[in-house]
């Protein structure tokens, strides 16, 4: 879509926000006036950043459920967002409704992708089957409006968490007829993700996990789990769904452990299945730092064992121990983060997903279009700040210079495994040399990265 394009494609009950057209780069220093409260100051999505326009080198998307789901209730409190969208006409008619505010929001953005789960999107029916179709209907008219748009889909997920029947989990259910069950939601968002053109599909596992270990049989539930993937796996490729299969870790919550837990859990899973070269991970900031990890951590871990899939941009407060999901805005954590996607090649068919919410005071849909496009902004002033650590180089600089032993004729020969323990005992005896220790200039390290800021 082009930020040029005059009007936007409304639905006959808008605009849902105060804003009429697109939001637009207009670089730093403008003042913001009553008609264009707000611009892009970084977010300019046709400036090359090694070697590819800012738009693709970020991939943002909009998410469904926080945005247009979401009513501000807290496990205290009830909805404080009254949703125009929220109210009136049968189910379909609301989802139809929501459809037309999502698409608004993606343009006011000028956001290229957006994610969705089955539930988000439309109702439940009386029966599974009426619940699908359901699903593929509004599916439907997502294919007219991103035909209208030139928005595209980042991913879609199936929502195997909220309903009663996923309370002692969907593929890790002790009950066969509820893995059954989710597998058939499964199917459908499978394909309808295929149909809308989605670049992944995501599986989150909420439930796939456990309360106590009293009651659950681990060994079991890992295995429905492995045997669920590959049934996944398997149905992408008779498809012909050529996007990526995502996994996306998270320690706890809902469960008190899900088997999901970080990075290294599921690609140990992933190899135990057999399934470590099928399917990747979407990562997210807030996971991560619940699994005791940092962002860049949990991306490094993923890159250097080829499982990298894509990001949940989020932020977790570092003083609450759950799931808070609020937007962005530390420039140098997302500046670190984004500097390891660079370095190791970028995004890929991945993107930038706000899996964000908006806290329960912020309560009028504007808060939506401030809370993403401050969210772009930030992220895209990161890259920047990304790029130039790259290009200037020296923290892999140091790094190398760090491990150049490594690169010698020692270090080759112990790693090429053509020396034994034996031989190596005798030769640092015979040759009595001491390991000289060095500094690794930590602090030097962390003032050249505020100084890129
Ligand atoms: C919840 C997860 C969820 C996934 C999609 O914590 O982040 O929102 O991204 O199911
Ligand atoms: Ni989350
Ligand atoms: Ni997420």
């Amino acid at each position: 879509m082009t930020a040029t394009s005059s009007a936007l494609h409304t639905g006959p009950h808008g605009p849902y926000f105060s804003f009429s057209k697109a939001l637009r780069f207009r670089g730093d220093g403008f003042t913001s006036s009553d008609d264009e409260p707000f611009a892009y100051r970084w977010y300019d999505k046709d400036r090359m950043v090694l070697g590819r326009r800012m738009e693709d080198q970020l991939r943002f998307a909009a998410c469904y459920w926080h945005s247009f789901v979401g009513t501000g209730t807290d496990p205290f409190g009830d909805a404080t967002f009254a949703r125009p969208w929220h109210a009136g006409g049968s189910p379909m008619e609301q989802a139809l409704h929501k459809a037309d505010v999502a698409f608004e929001l993606f343009q006011v953005l000028d956001v290229p992708f957006f994610t969705f789960h089955d539930r988000d999107i439309a109702p439940e029916g009386r029966t599974l089957a009426e619940s699908n179709d359901n699903v593929r209907r509004v599916a439907d008219v997502f294919e007219r409006k991103m035909a209208d748009t030139g928005v595209k889909l980042l991913w879609g997920t199936a929502n195997l968490f909220s309903h009663p029947r996923y309370m002692a989990g969907a593929a890790t259910n002790p009950d066969p007829e509820v893995f059954a069950y989710a597998a058939a939601q499964v199917r459908n968002v499978l394909e309808v993700t295929h149909r809308l053109g989605g670049a992944n599909y995501v599986l989150w596992g909420g439930r796939e996990g456990y309360e106590t270990l009293l009651n659950t049989d681990l060994k079991r539930e890992l295995a429905q789990m492995g045997r669920f993937l590959s049934m996944v796996v398997d149905h992408k490729h008779r498809i012909g769904f050529k996007g990526q299969i995502l996994i996306e870790p998270k320690p706890a919550e809902p469960t008190k452990h899900q088997y999901d837990f970080d990075v290294a859990a599921v690609h140990g899973f992933l190899r135990t299945y057999g399934l470590e070269h099928e399917v990747k991970v979407n990562i997210e900031q807030n996971h991560a730092l619940l699994a005791g990890h940092t962002y860049e951590h949990e991306i490094v871990l993923a890159q250097a064992l080829g499982i990298f899939g894509s990001l949940d941009m989020n932020r977790g407060d570092e003083m609450l121990g759950w799931d808070t999901d609020q937007f962005p805005h530390n420039v140098q954590q997302v500046a670190l983060a984004l500097y390891h996607v660079l370095r190791g090649g970028g995004i890929g068919a991945g993107g930038l997903n706000f899996d964000a919410k908006l806290r329960r005071q912020s309560i009028e849909p504007d808060d939506l279009v401030w809370a993403h496009a401050g969210a772009m902004d930030v992220c895209a002033r990161a890259l920047l700040i990304a790029e130039k650590m790259v290009i200037d180089g020296a923290l892999q600089r140091h790094i190398d210079a760090r491990y150049a032993g490594w690169d010698g004729e020692r270090g080759r020969a112990i790693l090429d495994g053509g020396v034994s323990l034996e031989e190596l005992a005798r030769d640092v005896e015979r040759r009595g040399i001491e390991p000289q220790p060095r500094s690794s200039r930590q602090e030097r390290l962390e003032h050249l990265v505020a100084s890129y800021l």
